[in-house]
């Protein structure tokens, strides 16, 4: 099997995770920013993550591709509904984290973003989406203590949690993309939570490039 995907991705970041968990090999590629042609022509649009299939199939849609993959394997660990209080947590917290995250990406050390080329058409998807990535960065202090409060509303919800289950697919990505941001600190709970989530699913943190 090969997974496509951006390193940056934290929808990604799901199917990574559950080829990491389950101990299941597959080959990974990145497809680089800017390059529609590539996905097209796998699921007929732009989007990543995709699973190729051993028999040649495609397969879009993270969640789909955790539940494909957790089914090869047992026992199964994403066969539970999502805890209704991290789910609510992402949520309120998700935007946020990606006004903090985003600018950063486009500056971040990432395959999909190795030519001039690819990370200007990156630039130009996320300005659609955010607008202008310089007055948000601006924004940071604001942001990061918006963001700080949100980790500390966390620190209970994760208190005791050792089990991996469907939740960790929503709550990892999201605070895997927030190891970007230098200012934010996570509480106890938190980051032992993504040094044990990273180390589990074998999907690196961003803390390594910070910025
Ligand atoms: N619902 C999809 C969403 C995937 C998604 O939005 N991926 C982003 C990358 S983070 C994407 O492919 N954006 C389109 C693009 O590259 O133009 C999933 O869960 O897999």
């Amino acid at each position: 099997m090969k997974l496509f995907i951006y390193e940056h991705c934290p929808f990604c970041v799901r199917a990574r995770m559950i080829f990491g968990l389950k101990d299941i090999a597959y080959e990974q590629a990145v497809i680089m920013e800017g390059d529609a042609e590539t996905p097209i022509r796998m699921v007929g649009r732009k989007v990543v993550p995709i699973l190729a299939k051993d028999d040649g199939s495609f397969m879009p849609e993270s969640m789909d591709i955790v539940h494909y993959v957790d089914a090869l394997k047992a026992p199964l660990i994403a066969d539970q509904p999502v805890d209704p209080a991290i789910e609510a947590w992402g949520k309120a917290a998700s935007g946020a984290i990606f006004k903090l995250a985003v600018p950063r990406f486009t500056r971040g050390d990432f395959q999909e973003l190795a030519t001039p080329q690819a990370r200007q058409a990156y630039l130009e998807r996320e300005q659609k989406a955010f607008g202008d990535l310089d007055a948000l960065t601006a924004e940071t202090p604001a942001l990061v203590a918006q963001v700080q409060q949100k980790l500390a509303e966390l620190e209970p919800l994760l208190a005791g949690k050792t089990e991996v289950s469907t939740t960790d697919f929503i709550l990892f990505p999201l605070l895997r993309s927030l190891s970007i941001v230098k200012d934010i600190s996570f509480g106890p709970n938190a980051s032992a939570y993504i040094t044990r989530l990273s180390a589990q699913s074998k999907v690196d943190l961003l803390s390594g490039q910070a910025m």
